[in-house]
C-alpha cells in the first residue's frame, strides 16, 4: 500500500480499553444485582466475560462510531459491550463438552471447568437477551430515535443468529473430520466469526447516523477483516503452543479444516494481507478517513505473523 498512514495501534487500544472494561464491569454488576439471576450463574458470567480478551468487537464498534462522526458519549461503550456479551456467551458455549470440549481459554480454566456445565450453559444463554436489551438501551441513550435504536439491537441479534454466528458454528461442527474447500471455509467463517465482527462496525455506523454508503463500506471492511482475523487465527493455531495461545484443543486435534491446511502458511498470510487491503480500500473509496480503523485492520493479521 503506497500511502500507508501509521498509528501506534497498541497505544490506541490501551487508551480505549479502560472505558470498555468499565462499561463491562457496569453491565456485570447490573446482572449480579438482579434477583432473577442465580448467584452461581452470575459468577459464571463474570468468569466468562472478564477473564482477559482483546475486546476487539467493542473496540471496532467504538472506533466505527467515532469515524462516522459519533460524538463520544459514554453510552457508546455500553453499546459496544453488548457485542462483547454475545462474544463471551459464544466462547462459554463453544468450550462446553458438547462442542469443542476445551478446558483452557485465555490461559485460564474455561468457565464450565470452574463453574460447572449447568451454570455455564444457563449463564451464557442469559447473556443473549441481556445483550439485546443493553444494546437497545444504549442506542436510545445515544439519542437514536426508536426505529434506529431497534435496528441497532436487531443487527446484533441477526449477526448472532442462525444466519450468522450460531449458523456458522453449526456448519463448523458438521465439518469436523471433513476437508472443506475455499468457498465452504469462507462461508463458514463469514458466519461464525465474521458476522459479529462486521456487525460491530455496522452498529457503530448506524448508531452514529452514518449514510447508507458509509455503512455499506464499514460492512465490507468488517467482512474482510473478519476473514483476515480467521486466517490469522488459523496461522496462530498451527504455529503456537497451547501455552502461548491460552486455549486448547487445537484445530488439528478437532479435525477442523483451516486456511493453513488449505493454502499452506505463506499463501494463507498473502490471503490475509489481501483481505486487509480490501478492507482499507473500502473505507478510502467512501471517503472514510480513520487511521484507527486502518491500523486495526493491520493489527488483526499481525497476530498471525
Ligand atoms: C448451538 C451451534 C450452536 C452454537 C452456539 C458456541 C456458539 C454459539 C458459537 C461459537 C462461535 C465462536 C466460538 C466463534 C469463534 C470466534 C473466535 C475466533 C474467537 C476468538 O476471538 P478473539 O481472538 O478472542 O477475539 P478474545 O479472547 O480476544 O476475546
Amino acid at each position: 500500500m503506497s500511502d500507508e498512514v501509521t498509528l501506534d495501534v497498541r497505544a490506541y487500544l490501551a487508551g480505549e480499553l479502560p472505558a470498555i472494561e468499565a462499561a463491562l464491569e457496569r453491565a456485570i454488576r447490573t446482572i449480579e444485582a438482579r434477583s432473577d439471576v442465580p448467584a452461581d450463574q452470575a459468577a459464571a458470567i463474570r468468569h466468562g466475560a472478564t477473564t482477559g480478551g482483546k475486546r476487539l468487537r467493542p473496540i471496532l464498534c467504538v472506533t466505527s462510531y467515532t469515524a462516522c462522526g459519533g460524538d463520544g458519549v459514554d453510552a457508546v461503550y455500553d453499546l459496544a459491550c453488548s457485542l462483547e456479551m454475545i462474544h463471551a456467551y459464544s466462547l462459554m458455549h463453544d468450550d462446553l463438552p458438547c462442542m469443542d470440549d476445551a478446558e483452557l481459554r485465555r490461559g485460564r480454566p474455561s468457565t464450565h471447568i470452574e463453574h460447572g456445565e449447568p451454570a455455564t450453559t444457563r449463564a451464557a444463554a442469559i447473556l443473549i437477551p441481556l445483550a439485546a436489551t443493553q444494546a437497545l438501551g444504549a442506542a436510545r441513550a445515544l439519542g437514536c430515535e426508536e426505529p434506529r435504536a431497534r435496528r441497532v439491537a436487531m443487527l446484533i441479534m441477526q449477526a448472532a443468529g442462525a444466519g450468522g454466528m450460531v449458523g456458522g458454528q453449526w456448519v463448523d461442527l458438521l465439518g469436523e473430520g471433513k476437508a472443506l474447500g475455499t468457498e465452504e471455509l469462507d462461508g463458514l467463517h463469514r458466519m461464525k466469526t465474521g458476522a459479529l465482527l462486521a456487525a460491530s462496525l455496522e452498529v457503530g455506523a448506524v448508531a452514529a447516523g452514518a449514510s447508507d454508503d458509509v455503512r455499506a463500506g464499514l460492512l465490507i471492511y468488517g467482512r474482510a477483516i473478519g476473514l483476515a482475523f480467521q486466517i490469522a487465527d488459523d496461522i496462530l493455531d498451527a504455529t503456537a503452543s497451547a501455552d502461548v495461545l491460552g486455549k486448547n484443543p487445537s484445530d488439528a486435534e478437532l479435525e477442523k479444516s483451516t486456511y493453513v491446511a488449505l493454502y499452506g502458511l505463506e499463501e494463507a498470510r498473502d490471503r490475509a494481507d489481501a483481505e486487509v487491503a480490501r478492507a482499507i480500500e473500502s473505507l478510502r473509496d467512501r471517503g472514510v478517513e480513520s487511521r484507527e480503523l486502518e491500523a486495526l485492520a493491520r493489527f488483526v493479521v499481525e497476530r498471525g505473523k
